[in-house]
This record gives structure tokens, sequence and C-alpha cells, in this order.
């Protein structure tokens, strides 16, 4: 990752963040620190506005951002701005924060209590697939409420193709398809966020690997590897799977699968 920052220190914004009902009513004093990552290279070589990242226009987001979105805890309050900073603007890759809280409440004396988090940006591949129904619709609508989540955006999605079913149950044919997202969430909330989605199309959770509305499935996320009850990724099953690899192989050839140590297109060579 490039290490270009911005760096601000301790932007006073007067907030209403806080467990006890004076902190909520009266209000504090907070402070903001940020290093916010990005490419700047072609700021510093154009010498142009247009294409950095204008510190003013952060500062005043944040201020207001700060003040509108009231929380009781300031860890809530810094993760929820470094989400809003990534999802506002595009050229972030990362951000650090340090939320300040100068005249906490404790009925002691101290300098000042903080919270210091760092929040980043990150590439994921969703598996999208399904037989029954209108299926080209159920893809369609899964993308757009990815798109409209507000914490991913859908930077490419593969062509839809038509597969035969794998396993042992009797099934009509699947759609099939691979998205390529980036992301401010880590992997445990992006695979409750594509629960949700799959429930709002009307999935029910019967027979395992049986027929199904839509299914999302993370493929790979970043380069992470990881073995929960919950969550593994990579996805288990992608290196036997045509149907996940063609698609992938297609807007990602060269999608890095950390476990099997191969790019998406020798993955799929090998399969077939
Ligand atoms: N889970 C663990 N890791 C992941 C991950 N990386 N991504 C857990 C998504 N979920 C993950 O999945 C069961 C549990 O897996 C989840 O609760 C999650 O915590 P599920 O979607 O509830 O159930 P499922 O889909 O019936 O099981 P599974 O194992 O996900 O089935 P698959 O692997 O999705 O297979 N044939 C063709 N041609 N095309 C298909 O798309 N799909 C299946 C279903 C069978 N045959 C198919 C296709
Ligand atoms: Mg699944």
């Amino acid at each position: 990752m490039n290490n270009d920052r911005i760096v601000i220190n301790d932007l006073v914004v007067f907030a209403n963040h806080g467990v006890m009902k004076e902190e909520k009513t009266m209000g504090q004093k907070f402070m903001v620190s940020l290093s916010l990552y990005g490419d700047m290279s072609r700021a510093a070589e154009t010498d142009d506005i247009a294409h950095a990242l204008n510190y003013a226009e952060v500062c005043a987001f944040v201020t207001e951002f700060t003040k509108n979105n009231r929380c009781r805890l300031i860890e809530t309050a810094a993760e929820n701005i470094a989400n809003a900073l990534l999802v506002a603007y595009p050229i972030l890759e990362r951000v650090d924060i340090t939320l300040k809280k100068p005249w906490a409440p404790i009925g002691l004396p101290l300098d000042s209590v903080a919270v210091a988090l760092t929040r980043r940006r990150s590439v994921a591949y969703i598996g999208l697939g399904s037989n029954m129904g209108d299926k080209k619709g159920y893809l369609d609508r899964a993308i757009k409420a990815i798109e409209e989540s507000g914490v991913c955006r859908v930077l490419k999605v593969s062509e839809y193709i038509l597969t035969k079913p794998v396993g042992d149950v009797e099934q009509d044919d699947f759609l099939n398809a691979c998205a390529k997202i980036d992301t401010v969430l880590p992997p445990q909330t992006l695979l409750r966020l594509l629960h949700d989605i799959e429930n709002q199309a009307g999935r029910v959770r019967t027979v395992r690997w049986g027929p199904r509305t839509l299914d999302l499935d993370i493929l790979l996320f970043d380069d992470v590897i990881m073995d929960t009850p919950e969550l593994t990724l990579p996805h288990p099953e992608l290196v036997k799977r045509e149907f996940a690899l063609a698609p992938l192989a297609e807007i990602a050839p060269y999608a890095y699968h950390p476990v099997a140590r191969e790019y998406a297109v020798n993955l799929l060579e090998r399969l077939r």
C-alpha cells in the first residue's frame, strides 16, 4: 500500500457523544486527529487541487458528521467517522483516527482520554448464484443491494453463466456470477450484510446445497486466511468449483488465492 497521507491534528468539534445525561444535553469538546492514506502522486505531480484530497473539505465533513452522528461511546463515534470518510472519499485507502475527549467527566484530573483506531478499504470477490424463479432478477437485485448498502462499491461484475447443479441434490440449473467489490466492512460484518440481502430475496435455508433464490458467498477477501465456525476464507470450496472460479477468473484472472498460492486463472485451468 501507498504510504502517502494527509495528517490532521486536533480538529476541535463541539458535540454530544457520551453515556451521561449532561454529556448528551450540554455537549462537550472533542478533538479529532486523522491520518488519511491514499495515492497523492497525481496531486503532487499536477499541483492541481482537483486531483487532491481537499483537507478543508474533509475538516468541514468531519465537523458536521461528528456533531450529527450522536453516539454513547467514543469507539462507535470514531469508527463511524472513519467509515464515513472511506465511503465519501474513494481516494482513501486507510484512515487512522484518534478521537480525544479532554473534558471526560470522570471526577479526577486528567489531560484527555482518547480512542485510536484504523479502518481500511478491502477488496472482496462475491460469488452469486440462483436457481429458483426469476434467476437473473435475483442476481441483478443482489448487486444493486450491495451497491446501495452505502458501505460497499461494486467495481466489476462478470457475465451471468448458466451452470449444471453441482452436488447430490437434484435441482434446476443455476445462474452464477462473480462481483468484485470494495468495502469498509470487516469480513464477518460483510457476511452478515450478504445474509440480510439473501433473506430479503426470500431465501429459506432448508436443504444444505439445495435450491435457493439467492446464494452469496465470499470467495476471497483481500489476502485474508481465516477459519471460524461462521466464516472460512478463502471460500473452502472455491478451488473445486468451476461455477465460482470461471466468473472470478473472467473479471480477475490474477486474483490471488493465499492458501492454494495460485492465481484464479491457473486454478481454473487446472480444474478443467
Ligand atoms: N460460510 C463459511 N464461509 C463462508 C464464505 N466464505 N462465504 C458459512 C459465505 N458463507 C460462508 O452457507 C452455510 C454457512 O456457510 C453460512 O451460514 C456461513 O456462515 P449457506 O449459504 O447458509 O448454505 P448453503 O449455501 O446451502 O451452503 P453452502 O456450503 O454455502 O453451499 P454452497 O457452497 O453455496 O453450494 N451448483 C452450481 N452449478 N452453482 C451453484 O451456485 N451452489 C450450491 C450451494 C450447490 N451447487 C451449485 C451451486
Ligand atoms: Mg452459501
